[in-house]
C-alpha cells in the first residue's frame, strides 16, 4: 500500500519529492504497546485524507509521494539502531531536494535517522514535538530506549528545540539544566505564543530535522499512544508552528512516531498522523505563511 494510494506516476521513488518510509518498531516500549502497527494504520487511513491543502490551496501530491518498503524490526535495540542507520544510508534517503518522512514506530527510531541527517548536512538542528523530554541517559536497561531518544540525538547535534514538553524526571532536570530551561511548554505557548514562536525560529539553524511524537498533542486529540500525558498541544498550535518553521527553514527530514492505533472505529490518532504528514508535505512544497 502506498501513502495517499497514488497512481504510479505520482508515487515513483525515482522522482518523488517526498519519500514515506515506514519503520514499525516497539522493542523498548515501557507501557502500552501498539506502535508496531502505527505505520500500516497511518497509511491505511491516508486514502481518506484530501490531497488539496485547505490553507495553501494546492495539491501537495503534485510533487510526488513515494512509499518505500518497511524497515523490518530487529531483535534488539542496538541491532535496530544499526539496521535503521544502514538502511537509510543505503537507500540514500537524505538526498538534497527530497524529504524523507519516517512513520514509526516508537521514538527510539529517531537517533539513527538524525545520525544520517547530520552526516549529510552540516549544522542541523532538531525540532522535537513531544510530551516527554526523552533525555535520560538510559532507560529500562538500554541506551537505545524511546526514553533516551533525545539524549542520543544530542550526540549528533547540540541544537535541539523541544516543544510541548510536560513530563521529565529529576535526572533529566538535573543533568540537562540548560535544555530544561529551553523547554517550550504548553503553558508557555498559551501565555505568550508569539514569544515562543520567535524563540523556536531563533534557536533553530537553517537546516532542520523535525521529530513529532504524537503524544505532544493532548490525549483528547491523539488517544492512541503508549504514554498519553494530559495538558497537551492542539492541532492548530502544532500546525501553525510547523507552517512558520517550514517557511523559514530548510527541512531535511521528518518523523512521526508513537502512534499506537486503538483499533475498532477509533482512528482519530492515525488519521491525525496521516493529515500531519500531508500538511508537512504542503508546507515544505509551497513555503509561505500568508495564506489566502
Ligand atoms: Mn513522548
Amino acid at each position: 500500500m502506498s501513502f495517499f494510494y497514488l497512481p504510479k506516476e505520482l508515487s515513483d521513488p525515482a522522482t518523488a519529492k517526498f519519500l514515506v518510509q515506514p519503520v514499525p518498531y516497539e522493542g523498548t516500549v515501557s507501557f502500552l504497546k501498539g506502535t508496531i502497527n502505527g505505520p500500516d494504520a497511518i497509511i491505511a487511513v491516508s486514502n481518506q485524507v484530501e490531497h488539496f491543502d485547505e490553507e495553501l490551496l494546492f495539491d501537495m501530491t503534485q510533487a510526488g509521494v513515494a512509499t518505500l518498503p518497511s524497515i523490518p524490526p530487529a531483535n534488539s535495540p542496538d541491532e535496530q539502531f544499526d539496521r535503521i542507520y544502514q538502511t537509510v544510508r543505503n537507500r540514500n534517503l537524505f538526498q538534497r531536494g527530497r524529504i524523507p518522512i519516517f512513520l514509526g514506530g516508537e521514538h527510539s527510531i529517531t537517533p539513527p535517522l538524525v545520525r544520517v541527517a547530520s552526516e549529510e548536512y552540516k549544522e542541523i538542528s532538531v525540532l522535537q514535538f513531544d510530551a516527554h523530554a526523552d533525555l535520560r541517559d538510559s532507560y529500562t536497561g538500554t541506551k537505545f530506549s524511546h526514553g533516551s531518544a533525545m539524549r542520543r540525538v544530542l550526540e549528533y547535534t547540540p541544537n535541539l528545540v523541544q516543544v510541548g514538553i510536560r513530563s521529565f524526571s529529576e535526572e533529566e532536570f538535573r543533568d540537562c539544566p540548560d535544555r530544561v530551561r529551553q523547554f517550550i511548554t504548553p503553558v508557555l505557548l498559551d501565555k505568550d505564543y508569539s514569544f515562543c514562536l520567535d524563540q523556536i525560529l531563533h534557536k533553530l539553524t537553517g537546516q532542520i530535522y523535525i521529530t513529532i511524537d504524537i503524544d505532544a498533542f493532548d490525549p483528547a486529540f491523539a488517544p492512541g499512544t503508549g504514554t498519553p500525558e494530559p495538558g497537551g498541544l492542539s492541532w492548530r498550535t502544532v500546525t501553525d508552528i510547523l507552517k512558520h518553521v517550514c517557511a523559514a527553514k530548510n527541512v531535511v527530514g521528518i518523523d512521526i512516531v508513537e502512534v499506537a492505533p486503538l483499533g475498532g472505529n477509533n482512528v482519530i490518532t492515525e488519521f491525525m498522523a496521516a493529515r500531519l504528514a500531508g500538511k508537512l508535505m504542503a508546507y515544505n512544497y509551497n513555503k509561505q505563511t500568508n495564506c489566502p
